[in-house]
């Protein structure tokens, strides 16, 4: 069995020393400077940058933000792929993930598969993740086919993370999606907190210091923030304050 690699080390080490950690989600489609938002990205105080999203399909754009953001940022740079193509030879790490409520097996294994060799040759770190959605109606549950939990049911999300336990992943990554109008709520991340031993993951529609602070406080161990990012001018303060909600709920 492979030892826990570089970046997980470091992300728990993070995480002991923060109690919940940040990390901002650059979409490789819709950035036009990477390199200058995982700057302020790094100096609010973000421990790793996500790179992906559910519909990116350009390699070349990939590769260009990856390279960028490492050329301006000390922080890991881990890839966070909808698809095969969400590979890319210079990040750290991936969150190499099942979607385990997809109906179509390609997300579940056939995609991990195909891209499982790219993984190995370019030495890039694989953090094995269940991906679960929660919800509907967002890009990740259209393009994944997921069957989305309903907000309201945390035993079912309990019941899948339990499973992923069971299956040797090491993360749990609960995504309502991006730009979802609700978040994954306290109630579920509780729940699955209160069962799931990895690291827990939550994301889509954190928007608020006070959103960050209750998830963080009802258990996750990072919390990933991507529209407000995107869409925001006035985002590095924002972005702080919820870093410094999140450090203060635990
Ligand atoms: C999406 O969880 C991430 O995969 C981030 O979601 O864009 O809503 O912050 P937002």
């Amino acid at each position: 069995m492979a030892e826990t690699g570089k970046v997980e080390n470091y992300l728990k080490g993070e995480i002991k020393k923060h109690g919940t950690v940040c990390l901002p989600l650059i979409d490789s489609e819709n950035s036009t400077d990477a390199a200058s938002i995982a700057k302020k990205v790094e100096e609010a105080g973000a421990s790793a940058v996500l790179v992906g999203g559910s519909s990116a399909i350009d390699q070349m754009e990939l590769g260009k933000v990856v390279t960028d953001i490492k050329a301006a940022a000390r922080i890991p740079v881990i890839l966070f792929p909808g698809n095969v193509t969400g590979v890319s030879p210079k990040a750290d790490a991936i969150l190499f993930s099942s979607l385990l409520n997809s109906e179509d097996p390609y997300f579940i294994t056939g995609a991990q598969a195909l891209g499982a060799l790219a993984v190995k040759k370019h030495g890039i770190e694989a953090l094995p993740t269940a991906y679960i959605i929660v919800g509907e109606g967002t890009a990740a549950w259209f393009v994944g086919r997921a069957r989305g939990i309903p907000f309201h049911k945390p035993n079912l999300a309990v019941m899948y993370s339990l499973a992923a336990q069971y299956m040797g992943m090491r993360f749990v990554y609960l995504e309502a999606g991006s730009g979802a109008a609700q978040s994954v709520t306290p109630e579920m991340v509780a729940a699955v907190r209160k069962y799931y031993d990895g690291t827990l993951i939550v994301g889509g529609g954190i928007k608020t210091p006070d959103a960050a602070g209750a998830i963080a406080k009802a258990g996750a161990d990072v919390i990933v923030v991507g529209t407000m990012i995107e869409k925001d001018g006035d985002w590095q303060q924002k972005l702080s304050a919820m870093i410094k909600a999140m450090r203060r709920a635990r």
